[in-house]
């Protein structure tokens, strides 16, 4: 044979592997665990690279840390709640739950083929009762430990998907999925109290040392934390004063209006009856909730006619305005403007004639600084105080403190902390979710199911003919008997998020079987937290904070008792591709691309000229794609492993070239024929003298399996990559020695190291070479090669010989190799003999290691 059987091999060695249960994990064991996971796939129908890349890195990980000794988890499931199974069935009218189904089961078989190790008993599809039922059980018990409330608020309505949107879920105001215009709905909506765990959830950041700086940072921001202070304005002619959020009481004598949100109960009071309001609040609830679509939208006040008075100047009034960019949901829904020093109080107030008050001198540039101010740019540096009475002279800082302290000496408010971080809305208008366990009855108020009758589980009978929720449509489903007074009463037809189902799989895995609660205690302790999670930054906040929170409130509900779910978190890098366009600018599939007989490119049919792009995430719409299922079909699982590991670090954006799989597919072939072909001493056949060149290939091969081992551990599989290819191309330069000779004997120990260090990476290729080396047992069941430390030592130097102080050659020698040995042979070179022109020498330095000196 001299071509490699992939497909056969491949698919052997996976049988081989799933008949033995290799990868199935037990407690049980006296090997330290290690749990690795990677970020759960929605089944979509097929995989895509992005999931042959992140579940590559995954299964180097695990199959790398088992040969090291560890008791290993690597378990892999089904995001399977979403909606595009509710777009297939409005679509093709095909149900949900068969929708999903089919494309697991389909989907499950392209993992197969990819043959990674995974735990396959553990699987779990978080769209069956099986599963959700768990998450109603959570839910009650938070809300009886007071993490769930329900209340009426201005929610994100994306118009063509017809739902609520999470805050994450709106992007640059628009839905992150629809792309329509998100608009603002006042709905009564489940909440889970994330805030209640702002602040650990930004001090345990510290904590996250194995995660990306980025990450980190990214999730910093989104909880948002600012210190500042509440306080409140008196309203001319008005009982009840107006509070205001600011981080910046320094300023307050640089105040020169008030501005409230358009929801804020103040505006709604007094939009009755002046239809003016009433259209200008309207017009500010068309535009998105979103801080991105507030933002970028054109900043518009409505001037109410009320004067607040100034705190510490009561001879000093200021506007109230209602106006677009004043959030609800953060701080109080009102500010105080300080134009000069704020660009958006800045902009506002030039547009309505409010005037500015400097307020922060700095010590330079003061003129250039007011003239700034004036031509329309606010001043947010740092400075002295002007023109603010008690304050004048301190700085930003100090005055901050003291006019806090008076603010709170007048008992007009209070320091305070506020967070960006809202609470999470977890309730949607549709149906392939999971149900809401609450029961509203007219009496007895929003009720929860008894925990007897969990699960709720949703009706098969369903349509989706007309637009909304389906369940709320349903005939019957709904009408259910109050749990506490009987009367006739209505399930929520609401479900879950769902991100709820992804906030605490990765705990389902260590017992999935769990009828009585989502998990055992006991299998939690074991397994938890994650020690290595893997999966896409674009799950930087929402997802990954979200875990960080449930991980806390199931650890208040007593459900386990880590803080953290997941230890390490590396995040992949994207995979990218050349685009190509038509004349008519019309993207084309890389498949629809072929070379002239020129080079150029041309379509593969037409043979028209095409225009090659730059490369890009790989997207449908830019059709850039590879559908990894021809890659692994054509060119095996090893080969499309290989390729995502060889070329960048993980974290890094990945370009796929056929050039880069070929190379892959070539490499592959290469290490199957050295195993098949060498000619090799008998396994155990003891190491005969070995010569220099024999010598120095060993010491290769036992500094490519330490080398290996750091790379791996430091995620570096690209270098592991180059690593191992380095040593197998002096393998292969050794050619087909004697089976009697010192060359052999090496040859064997490198192809057998070989096999095993590329376990993790090709491990259908590492077992097969394995067996072609003679070898009994599996690579999957082999632990990691360990190198001779007396080996890694670089045992040889060169050293230069100078004869008068000139060069004349350079030897290699042992290091330290004494003085005599050095002498002699540097006496020896034939350079050196020339130079000596048959003449004794008079003297000879030799200066360990790095010359020997000769004088004529
Ligand atoms: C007066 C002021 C003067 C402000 C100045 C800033 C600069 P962070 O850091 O994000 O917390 N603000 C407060 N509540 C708001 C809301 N609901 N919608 C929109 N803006 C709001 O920002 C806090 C600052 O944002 C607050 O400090 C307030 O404006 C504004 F030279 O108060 B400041
Ligand atoms: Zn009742």
């Amino acid at each position: 044979a001299d071509r490699y059987n992939v497909k056969d091999t491949e698919a052997r060695w996976q049988k081989v592997w799933e008949d033995r249960g290799c990868f199935i994990a037990r407690e049980e064991s006296d090997r330290p665990k290690y749990y690795v996971l990677e970020m759960f796939p929605y089944p979509s129908g097929r995989i895509h690279m992005g999931h042959v890349r992140n579940y590559t890195l995954g299964d180097v990980v695990a199959r790398y840390k088992r040969a090291r000794g560890h008791n290993v988890l690597h378990p892999m499931g089904w995001d399977a709640f979403g909606l595009p199974a509710e777009n297939a069935a409005i679509q093709h009218g095909v149900h949900p739950a068969k929708w999903t189904r089919e494309n697991i089961a389909a989907m499950r078989e392209q993992l197969k083929s990819m043959g990674l190790s995974y735990d396959w008993s553990r699987e779990i599809a978080t769209c069956e009762p099986e599963y959700y039922r768990h998450e109603q059980k959570m839910f009650l018990d938070f809300l009886k430990a007071g993490l769930v409330y329900r209340k009426e608020s201005w929610v994100n309505w994306d118009p063509v998907e017809n739902t609520v949107l999470a805050n994450e879920q709106v992007i640059d105001g628009r839905g992150w999925r629809s792309g329509a215009l998100v608009e603002k709905r006042l709905l009564s909506q489940w909440f889970l109290k994330i805030t209640a765990f702002a602040q650990d959830l930004l001090d345990s950041l510290k904590t996250l040392e194995r995660w990306p700086e980025r990450v980190r940072l990214m999730q910093e921001n989104w909880i948002g934390r600012s210190e500042g202070a509440r306080l409140v304005f008196q309203v001319e002619g008005r009982e009840t004063g107006l509070e205001i959020f600011t981080t910046r009481p320094d300023t307050l004598f640089g105040a020169r209006f008030i501005a409230i949100a358009a929801n804020h109960p103040l505006a709604a009071e007094l939009a009755v009856g002046n239809p003016a309001l009433t259209e200008f609040i309207a017009e500010c609830n068309r535009m998105g909730t979103s801080e991105a679509a507030i933002e970028t939208a054109e900043k518009k006040g409505f001037d109410t006619g009320l004067k607040a008075v100034h705190p510490f100047d009561p001879s000093c009034t200021l506007p109230i305005h209602v106006a677009n960019f004043v959030l609800m949901d953060y701080g109080t829904g009102a500010i105080f403007g300080c134009p000069a020093h704020d660009q958006r109080d800045l902009d506002f107030a030039n547009k309505y004639n409010l005037g500015y008050t400097q307020v922060v001198e700095p010590a330079a540039d003061r003129e250039a600084v007011a003239a700034q101010i004036a031509a329309g740019t606010a001043y947010t540096g740092d400075g002295a105080l002007i023109n603010s009475g008690f304050l004048d002279g301190l700085t930003v800082e100090a005055a901050k403190a003291t006019a806090i302290d008076r603010v709170e000496s007048q008992g007009l408010g209070a320091r305070t902390v506020n967070f960006r971080l809202r609470d999470w809305g977890v309730s949607r208008q549709r149906y392939w979710g999971c149900p809401i366990p609450i029961i509203h009855c007219e009496s007895c108020g929003a009720v929860p199911v008894p925990e007897s009758e969990l699960p709720v589980q949703l009706p098969e009978d369903v349509r989706f003919d007309t637009p909304g929720n389906p369940l709320a449509h349903h005939p019957t489903w709904k009408h259910v008997a109050c749990p506490v007074c009987g009367k006739p009463a209505r399930r929520e037809t609401d479900t879950f998020d769902t991100f709820f189902e992804s906030s605490w799989y990765f705990a389902r895995y260590t017992s999935p079987n769990s009828t009585d609660t989502g998990f055992t205690r006991a299998a939690a302790d074991y397994w938890m937290p994650v020690d290595q999670y893997i999966g896409g930054i674009e799950h930087a906040v929402l997802h990954l904070l979200y875990s960080r929170f449930f991980t806390r409130a199931l650890r208040q509900c007593g459900y386990l008792n880590v803080a953290e779910p997941f230890a390490g978190l590396l995040t992949q890098g994207m995979i990218c591709h050349e685009t190509y366009k038509d004349a008519d600018g019309a993207w084309l599939f890389p498949t629809d691309v072929t070379d002239a007989a020129d080079g150029s490119p041309v379509h593969a049919v037409t043979g028209a000229p095409v225009t090659v792009g730059r490369s890009e995430k790989m997207s449908k719409s830019k059709k850039n794609v590879v559908d990894p299922a021809g890659i692994i079909d054509g060119y095996g699982a090893d080969t499309a492993r290989l390729f995502m590991l060889s070329d960048s670090p993980p974290d890094r954006d990945l370009d796929w070239t056929e050039a880069g799989i070929d190379g892959a597919w070539r490499y592959v072939n290469r290490l199957w024929r050295m195993a098949v072909t060498a000619d090799l001493p008998a396994i155990g056949c003891p190491m005969p003298e070995l010569g220099t060149e024999a010598a120095k290939l060993r010491r290769l091969v036992h500094k490519t399996v330490a080398l290996v081992g750091d790379d791996l551990d430091r995620f570096q599989f690209n270098k592991a990559v180059a690593h191992i290819r380095e040593m197998t191309n002096a393998l292969a330069e050794v050619g087909t020695p004697a089976v009697e000779s010192d060359a052999a004997w090496v040859l064997r120990e490198g192809l057998e190291a070989a096999a095993r260090l590329i376990g993790p990476m090709m491990p259908h290729l590492a077992e097969e070479m394995w067996s072609a080396l003679g070898r009994d047992g599996l690579i999957a069941e082999t632990a990691w090669p360990e190198a001779d430390p007396a080996l890694l030592v670089e045992d040889s130097v060169t050293v230069a010989v100078q004869v008068n102080g000139k060069l004349r050659a350079t030897i290699e020698l042992p290091k330290n190799a004494e003085a005599a040995l050095a002498e002699r042979t540097a006496l020896e070179q034939p350079q050196v003999i020339a130079a000596l022109a048959g003449k004794p020498p008079r003297k000879v330095v030799v200066v360990p290691n790095r010359i020997v000196n000769v004088v004529a």
